[in-house]
């Protein structure tokens, strides 16, 4: 039988590269979408197939995590062979202002699947897209030893989403797996996290539109990779025999002044005149240093990223100068080509040039 996809968060970042990967590796996709007043779906619209054709691959279905009974209906009704459960409130200083509807989402939310999973007796094997986050200020390196100290609520419902992936792998023999990923972002970032909102304030500021971007601390240190590269790990975690927690990272890490000099110097430019510190920006509690060692992923699934946050920094430039209808360097495209990513496309960049140019 060929593989059978459900994928929670279908419309983030990561729900759509793997949409992508996975249609063009042969599976059948089907996506959980929320209902929302106005469209939700740019990052997969490029994918949207018409369920009436045949040889349609890609389904969407409306639910939501709050909502346990329609994700349980739907992994009865689809009998999937692998569940992502990606969907999340993924950011952090958010969930500071909403700790509990992140808990319920980012933490229920995730055992809500994993018991409608055990309930229905489907065999599917399940991944839970855990986070770095959960290591906090536990001393970089961070790897599948390091204790789990979080600072905040989205890094305490991941923990507990952590936790429950075990223990439903431990007591009822679920093949249920989690990816401690570590940062990684694309040209489909989503628009308030800092290395997205810093590339998109640039090529705006080359624009004309925006003359300086409002930033909050930046002496953190990350960890960031190229999501695509991190989607098609999610994949090898569930082709491996045996269910793995593994933490997938670069193994460089580099803070937010270091991004800013990436993005900015790439273009000739001297990021000090055109960033201002807002407190708005600064969290309650920060987590300072998150580098990965993720030696165990590398001899357990192969995966060895190949993109880190010099190069990373090009192409999201690169695809945000796109986006407005300038020309870019082209550096960043360059490294994706060498790199090999055919797989995925990013046509929705077409359109928002045509808009913001019109
Ligand atoms: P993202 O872009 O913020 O996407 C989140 C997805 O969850 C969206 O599809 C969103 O739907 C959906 N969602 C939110 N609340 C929901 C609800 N109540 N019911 C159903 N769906 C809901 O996140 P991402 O960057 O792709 O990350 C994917 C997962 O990995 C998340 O769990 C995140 O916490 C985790 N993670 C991310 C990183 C990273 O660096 N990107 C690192 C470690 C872990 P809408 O489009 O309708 O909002
Ligand atoms: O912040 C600092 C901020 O919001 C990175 C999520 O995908 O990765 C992400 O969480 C750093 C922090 O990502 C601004 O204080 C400065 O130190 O881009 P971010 P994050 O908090 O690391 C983890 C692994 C996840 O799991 C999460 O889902 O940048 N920073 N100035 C700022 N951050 C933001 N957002 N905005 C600023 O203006």
């Amino acid at each position: 039988m060929s593989e059978r996809a459900f994928i929670t968060g279908i419309t983030g970042q990561d729900g759509s590269y793997l949409a992508e990967y996975l249609l063009s590796h042969g599976y059948e996709v089907h996506g959980l979408i929320r209902k929302a007043s106005t469209f939700n779906t740019a990052r997969i619209d490029h994918l949207y197939q018409d369920p009436h054709e045949s040889g349609a691959r890609l389904f969407l279905h409306y639910g939501d995590l709050t909502d346990s009974t329609s994700v349980a209906s739907l992994l009865r009704q689809l009998e999937p062979t692998q569940v992502y459960s990606l969907a999340s409130q993924s950011h952090v200083r958010v969930s500071f202002e909403m700790p509990v509807y992140t808990g319920i989402v980012t933490g229920i939310g995730t055992a809500a699947i994993l018991e409608a999973l055990r309930r229905s007796e489907v065999d599917a094997r399940f991944y839970n897209a855990s986070s770095s986050e959960i290591f906090g200020q536990s001393k970089p390196p961070q790897n599948e030893e390091t204790p789990f100290r979080p600072r905040s609520p989205y890094a305490a419902a991941k923990v507990y989403s952590y936790w429950m992936t075990v223990n439903y792998r431990e007591a009822y023999g679920l093949h249920a797996s989690n990816g401690v990923l570590f940062n990684h972002e694309s040209p489909r970032r989503g628009e308030t996290f800092v290395t997205r909102k810093i590339t998109r304030a640039l090529a705006k500021i080359r624009l004309g539109t925006q003359t300086k971007v409002f930033l909050g601390n930046l002496k953190a240190k990350r960890d960031w990779g190229y999501a695509p590269e991190y989607v098609t790990a999610m994949v090898k975690i569930q082709e491996h025999p045996e269910p793995v927690d593994l933490v997938l990272g670069t193994g460089t890490s580099y803070s937010v002044e270091e991004f800013l000099d990436f993005t900015f110097g790439y273009l000739g430019m001297e990021w000090r005149e055109y960033v201002e510190i807002d407190a708005r920006y600064m969290r309650p509690a920060e987590v300072d240093h998150l580098t990965a060692d993720a030696r165990r992923a590398r001899e357990a699934i192969g995966w060895d990223p190949k993109i880190r946050a010099p190069e990373l920094a090009k192409v999201m430039v690169d695809n945000d100068m796109a986006a407005l209808g300038l020309e870019p360097p082209g550096e960043g495209f360059s490294v994706l080509q060498s790199n090999g990513f055919d797989w995925f496309k990013e046509p929705s960049l077409k359109l928002s040039g045509r808009e913001a140019k019109g």
